[in-house]
Parts: C-alpha cells; structure tokens; sequence
C-alpha cells in the first residue's frame, strides 16, 4: 500500500520530497486538489468537503490506507471532524499540526501525559488567514504545554506567489508579515511556519525574524514522525506505486512542480 499525501496545491510537495529522502524505499501518491487551490480563502465547511472528497478517493481509489494531510489549512478545518466522524477500518488519516507541536514541545510521539511547561513562553505562529482563524494550532498546544503566549499572524498572500513562481514577491510578503507580528510580539523565542509552503521561504523567515528566534518548519519533522509511525506498523506501507495526481491540468502541474522542487515530476489527471 502506497501512503497518500494530500494538499490543495504545490506545498505538500515540501513534505512530499522531506518524505521521499528519509524513507527513499517507501512508495508513496501524491495529490494535488490544483482545481481548488488555495484552501486559505474558503470557508471551513468548503475546505472539509473538498478534503474529505480527496482523502477517500486516496483510500478507495488509489489504494492507500494511511493519508497524511500535507496542509495545515486541510488539517485545521478537517482533521479533527473526520475522524470524529469515523475513519474506515484499516484506514488511517493524519495531520501536519502534531508532529510540529510535539517538537516544539519536546515531546515524543504519542505522549498523552497532561500539559507541561516547555522551553519556549513566546511564540510567534504564521499561517494561511483559514489556519489562523480555526486555532487549531493554539488548542493542540494547549494540550501539551502550559504557560506559552502564541500570537498569530495571518500571511495573506505568501501561498498565491509561491503559486505563481514570484519568490520576489513571496519574500517582500514574508517580511512584512513579519514586520506586523514583530508589533504584536517584539521578541518571539521561537516561530511556527504552519503552512507547507513556507519552507520554500524559509530563509526569508529566519532573516526577517533575525539568528535569535528558533523557526520550526514542518517537512522535516513530518518526515520524521511518519518514519516512526511506520516502524511501529510495517504492513502499511508494504507494496504500492510512487505516483503524483492532480485535479488541475496535468502538463502546467508538472511543470510547477519541477521548477518548484528543482526535481523531474510528473503528474496525472486524478
Ligand atoms: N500549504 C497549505 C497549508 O499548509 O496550509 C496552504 C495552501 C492553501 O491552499 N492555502
């Protein structure tokens, strides 16, 4: 079984490729809802029926049993209301939020133990304006840590110029939202970049925000904690095919993405 990566857009494509270099062995489908892209801007309920629709043609279509949900704006509004819902037997869908939190926590996966308090009392959250309005960052952390103040920023625009291939823009972006947290928070111990795009403006981030501020950024740590999660159950991720779908147009899609990750890929009509 091949496992599902799913995201509106391009920027799964960081968990994607963090994914495919810590587990080179483990075949994996990717898929990219292009046709509604960006999720940022559409109500919760839209964004949970699009990522409902695309998790179970990942499941029943495309064969795979476990999905992760490359995008936070898709775990924000949907994670937590599918599984209430009730996931099929043997199938399985995770999120993006977790693994950063436990991170930034310092906690190991699956650590139930009540809230603590952590190294880090000021941190500075920036995601897509959908992410930042559910919370959702803010309620898992307060699940596993106590005392840390979280001031949010919502990136208006990053994701749509990182879409359009204008880094130029996406960086001039990036430090204007920074500009505008840094008056809410002047001095942030560490910040979350809580959108899958936002490793490709990375440095920006860390220039803006200058050496003393700890960013935390998802693709790797995803990759990380799947790696784990995989250990614990081998039969999921036995067999299957490495294969990019996409709900957009097939030829403009690969052509993104191959500039987007400096990496041959080619996609195919979903
Ligand atoms: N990359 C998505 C995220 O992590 O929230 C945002 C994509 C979008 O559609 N706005």
């Amino acid at each position: 079984m091949s496992v599902g990566i799913f995201d509106s857009g391009l920027g799964g494509l960081t968990v994607w490729d963090a994914v495919t270099r810590r587990l080179p062995d483990l075949p994996v489908t990717y898929f990219a809802d292009s046709a509604h892209a960006p999720y940022g801007v559409r109500t919760s309920e839209d964004i949970h029926g699009l990522t409902r629709d695309a998790v179970e043609d990942l499941w029943f279509k495309k064969g795979c049993d476990l999905v992760v949900l490359a995008c936070n704006t898709a775990s924000a509004a949907a994670l937590r209301r599918m599984q209430e819902a009730g996931v099929p037997d043997g199938k399985r869908v995770l999120g993006v939020f977790v693994p950063l939190i436990e991170a930034l926590t310092e906690r190991n996966w699956g650590d139930n133990s009540p809230p603590r308090e952590v190294a880090v009392s000021q941190v500075a959250l920036f995601a897509t304006p959908a992410t930042v309005a559910s919370r959702a960052f803010q309620r898992e952390l307060a699940f596993r840590a106590i005392g840390v103040d979280v001031e949010a920023q919502a990136c208006g625009g990053v994701v749509d110029a990182i879409e359009d291939g204008d880094m130029i823009l996406a960086e001039a972006l990036v430090r204007s939202h920074v500009d505008a947290l840094q008056r809410k928070m002047p001095q942030p111990d560490a910040a979350i970049l809580g959108c899958t795009h936002y490793p490709l403006v990375q440095e920006a981030f860390q220039k803006a925000l200058g050496p003393g501020v700890k960013v935390f950024s998802q693709a790797d740590i995803v990759a990380e904690s799947l790696a784990d999660y995989l250990a614990r159950r081998p039969a999921m991720s036995e067999g299957g095919q490495n294969r990019m779908f996409t709900t957009g147009d097939p030829e403009r899609v690969s052509a993104r993405a191959t500039q987007f990750l400096r990496r041959p890929l080619q996609f195919e009509a979903a």
